[in-house]
Order: structure tokens, then C-alpha cells, then sequence
């Protein structure tokens, strides 16, 4: 009989189980549709066509690994994550996801074949599986799918257009977000991918941007063209500059920076660069926070 709510399991990318995954019964079988309907998952079997079939499975138990895709694992954490970051959005910053997208947290999991990437598309977000060495199923780790979530919530607000400075605004917020999602559930660091890196520790490090290659001072910003004028390399001057206010020794602790990087970038507007983001965040500091949001801008650069 249809009971509406179920509570199933399944193995994640990491191989360990995930409980409590929210899935309904249709009356025949399980679907990755969470029971108040705000996470879809969708399996893309290695096309380009998104979203690709609903996943289903006979028994609510989500486990069958597989060597290759369609495997299960990707899907149970790109449902399990969505519902994490809905979970944050919603608990910590009253962000309603279904005001602005009625549709809900659509995700799909195996899209296109050893895919390195993945992607928010104005609708829905979307994994690829990786290529097994550099990456593996992008949606294994919940910085990624809470990056990739971010860019959504980010086109509903601000709207920062993806390139430039505001660009690289937008990708340091969907990593900074992804961050503060990773904490909100009990497994956060300041690397962004390294649940997904086999050979390596994430492919972004917001403490120490420079181990991957990329700034972190406003001084060294990349001025040219490709990446649309290196939204994911200047990101990293913004990341640092979150990194630095919610760490420093007496500063003021990462859920004070949180809401201090929400509550700005969610009101920036979409042309906005790094100084109007300096300005922004320290207009919805308080008092005793204010010294040390200029002092974290200061120290990457970002100066009046
Ligand atoms: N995974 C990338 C990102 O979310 C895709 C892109 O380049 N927009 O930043
Ligand atoms: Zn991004």
C-alpha cells in the first residue's frame, strides 16, 4: 500500500551507507522524490539529456556499487546532499529553495560518459561521473553539490553575472557555501572537492589558494580572457578573504561570517565587483564585527 513516506538506505560514493534517505513508494516502487517533494533524482545513463529517467529501486535499499555507471551510489548522494543543503539554507538563513524554484532540488547523476564536471543549468543540477583518476562522481562530496546548489540560490537573488569580478563573486560564494554546508553537517575543511580527488586534496584550497595555483591577494588577480576572465581563479582572492574572517585567532568564528556572507552577496547587485563586495559585507556587519571583515579585505587586497 502506498504509505507516502519511507526511509530508505543506500551506499554512497564513498562506500560507506547513508540512512535515513528520503525517498517515496509509488505503490509498485521506491523513488529518489523525497516525501515533501523537494528532492527529485534523476539518472541521466551516460546521455546529455537532462533530467534522464527518475530513480527508482525495488526495495529502498540503495546498494549496488557497480563498477561502472548506472550505479547507485551517485544517485543516493546527489539526493541525500540535496536534501543536506536544503536542510542548511532553510535552517540557517530562512532560504526557502521551493519559493523561487517550484520544481524543487532536481539533480541528476551520470550525466554524459567519465564526464570531469557538473553544473547548475538554471534549472536543475547535473554530475558527471568523472573519469575515474581525476575525478570521480562529482556528486560525492557535499562541498560540490552544495556549489553547484549555490549557484542557484545566487540566480535567484543577486544574480551576479558569470563573468569578471562578478563572476568570480558568484563562484567564491558557491564555494563558500559549500563550505558552510559541509560544517552545518559535522564534516567541514576549507578544501572544495577532496571527497572527489583520488590523487589529490580537492581541486581548491580556500586556506592556502596558492597550493592549487591560485591567488590570494588582489594583487596577483588574473586579467585574462579564458574561464570568463577566471571566475574559478580570482574566486580564490573572495575565499581567502572568507577563509581569513572566519578563522583568525579573536575573529569573529565561521556561523558570524556565514550570515555575514549570506546576508551580503544575497543583496549584492548583478554587475557587482569586489569592492562593491567589501562594501556589502561590512554594511551588514555589526559593530564589533566591522574591524574585522575590513581587516580580512585588507589583508587580501581588497582595499576602499
Ligand atoms: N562546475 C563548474 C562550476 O560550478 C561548472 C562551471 O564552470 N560553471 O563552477
Ligand atoms: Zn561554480
Amino acid at each position: 500500500a502506498y504509505d507516502g513516506l519511507t526511509t530508505g538506505s543506500g551506499i554512497g560514493v564513498d562506500g560507506n551507507i547513508k540512512s535515513l534517505l528520503d525517498t517515496t513508494w509509488t505503490g509498485s516502487q521506491y523513488q529518489m522524490i523525497s516525501a515533501d517533494g523537494r528532492q527529485k533524482t534523476y539518472d541521466a545513463k551516460n546521455k546529455s539529456i537532462l533530467p534522464g529517467i527518475l530513480a527508482v529501486d525495488s526495495d529502498d535499499n540503495w546498494n549496488l556499487p557497480g563498477t561502472t555507471s548506472p550505479g547507485q551510489p551517485a544517485l543516493v548522494d546527489a539526493h541525500f546532499f540535496a536534501n543536506v543543503t536544503d536542510d542548511y539554507y532553510q535552517n540557517i538563513h530562512d532560504f526557502n529553495w521551493m519559493s523561487k524554484y517550484p520544481q524543487g532540488m532536481v539533480s541528476s547523476a551520470h550525466l554524459k560518459r567519465k564526464y570531469n564536471n557538473a553544473y547548475w543549468n538554471g534549472t536543475q543540477v547535473a554530475y558527471g561521473d568523472g573519469d575515474g583518476i581525476t575525478f570521480i562522481n562529482f556528486s560525492g562530496d557535499l562541498d560540490v553539490v552544495a556549489h553547484e546548489l549555490t549557484h542557484g540560490v545566487t540566480e535567484a537573488t543577486s544574480n551576479l553575472i558569470y563573468q569578471n569580478e562578478s563572476g568570480a563573486l558568484n563562484e567564491a560564494f558557491s564555494d563558500i557555501m559549500g563550505t558552510n554546508t559541509e560544517y552545518y553537517f559535522g564534516t567541514g575543511n576549507w578544501t572544495i572537492g577532496e571527497d572527489i580527488t583520488p590523487g589529490d586534496n580537492g581541486i581548491r584550497n580556500m586556506e592556502d589558494p596558492t597550493e592549487d595555483g591560485y591567488p590570494d591577494n588582489y594583487a596577483d588577480r588574473y586579467t585574462g580572457t579564458p574561464d570568463n576572465g577566471g571566475v574559478h581563479i580570482n574566486s580564490s582572492i573572495v575565499n581567502h578573504w572568507y577563509y581569513l574572517l572566519a578563522t583568525e585567532t579573536g575573529g569573529i568564528g565561521l556561523s558570524a561570517a556565514d550570515q555575514i556572507a549570506y546576508k551580503s552577496f544575497t543583496s549584492l547587485n548583478s554587475t557587482a565587483d569586489f569592492c562593491d563586495a567589501r562594501a556589502a559585507t561590512i554594511a551588514v556587519a555589526t559593530n564589533s564585527e566591522e574591524s574585522h571583515v575590513t581587516a580580512a579585505w585588507d589583508l587580501v587586497g581588497v582595499t576602499e
